[in-house]
């Protein structure tokens, strides 16, 4: 019998890095490294409008809770099997930002055309820095390699992403300085999320029950009405807009008269918010159904009040 060594196959060696990140076993800087300058390939083919075919399954905010992702996947199927669509904030909060965003990543590299990673607010250097990815790198590693290739590489995380024409997906929302996907298309991604501007907004913006524009109590983005959301979903000849960045206690939560749909797929968000998780799945006929999912059962953590907060980034 002939070995192969693993450097001379390398789908096989990837695939095994990712059966080892089902463990939650991370991979090493060295791995890292080259995980992400592979995916950079790829991802710099996209657009900042990426077209995805259904069927898909739209997920929202995951924050590191790597074990609530294995229970999404659990739920809604194992990627490649189902085709996903991740609408960002990968990282931050939870413990797990490495082997979470790790995961996500090599699947992009194995399954390019089955899985869609979009940039959150999170994805930043800046906001990393403050809210626990910059830290768990440092932990799990012991230096700041990890999370440079990590964040090198959330610049070129597509902003957006078009389902069949017409579910429009992004982390955050809408802005002033953004009329049509066309707008939206011209846009340089590739850079540090900007503190103002339309990239900024697409990340950071918030549906609102005040109409019009307004300032966003997060220090970035707008808040935007029920009028803008139909101003701009007619004019994009769009069916929905799908995002996440909110907090919704049963997962899910319609408004606008139902032109803007927010999705949030951290259950018991920050271990502690007693919120249900959801992912959409939109079928061969673009059917809807939300899957509403519980935290799964972790070890090895602290058990914490559960307590619900009147705000969260
Ligand atoms: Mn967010």
């Amino acid at each position: 019998m002939t070995v192969t060594p693993a450097s001379a196959n390398p789908r096989g060696s990837l695939d095994a890095q990712i059966a080892q990140l089902h463990e939650c076993k991370p991979l090493s800087e060295i791995e890292v490294r080259d995980l992400c300058s592979k995916a950079r390939e790829i991802l710099i083919q996209e657009s900042n409008v990426q077209p995805v075919k259904c069927p898909v399954t739209i997920c929202g905010d995951i924050h590191g809770q790597f074990h609530d992702l294995a229970e999404l996947f659990r739920i809604g199927g194992k990627s490649p099997d189902t085709n996903y669509l991740f609408m960002g904030d990968y990282v931050d909060r939870g413990y797990y930002s490495v082997e979470t965003a790790t995961l996500l990543v090599a699947l992009k590299v194995r399954y390019p055309d089955r899985i869609t990673i979009l940039r959150g607010n999170h994805e930043s250097r800046q906001i990393t820095q403050v809210y626990g990815f910059y830290d768990e790198c440092l932990r799990k590693y012991g230096n700041a390699n990890v999370w440079k290739s990590f964040t090198d590489l959330f610049d070129y995380f597509p902003l957006t992403a078009l389902v069949e024409r017409e579910i429009f997906c992004l982390h955050g929302g809408l802005s002033p300085s953004i009329d049509s996907l066309d707008n939206i298309r011209e846009l340089d991604r590739v850079q540090e999320v900007p503190h103002e501007g339309p990239m900024c907004d697409l990340l950071w913006s918030d549906p609102d029950e005040r109409c019009g524009w307004g300032i966003s109590p997060r220090g970035a983005g707008y808040t935007f009405g029920q009028d803008i959301s139909e101003q701009f979903t007619q004019y994009n000849n769009l069916s929905l807009v799908a995002r996440a960045h909110q907090l919704v206690m049963d997962g899910y939560n319609w408004c606008h008269d139902r032109k803007v749909v927010t999705i949030f797929s951290a259950p018991n968000y920050c271990y502690r918010c007693g919120n249900t998780a959801a992912i959409l799945e939109v079928d061969d006929n673009m059917g809807h159904t939300f899957i509403q999912f519980e935290p799964a059962p972790r070890r090895g953590e602290p058990d914490v009040t559960r307590r619900t907060p009147d705000y969260f980034l």
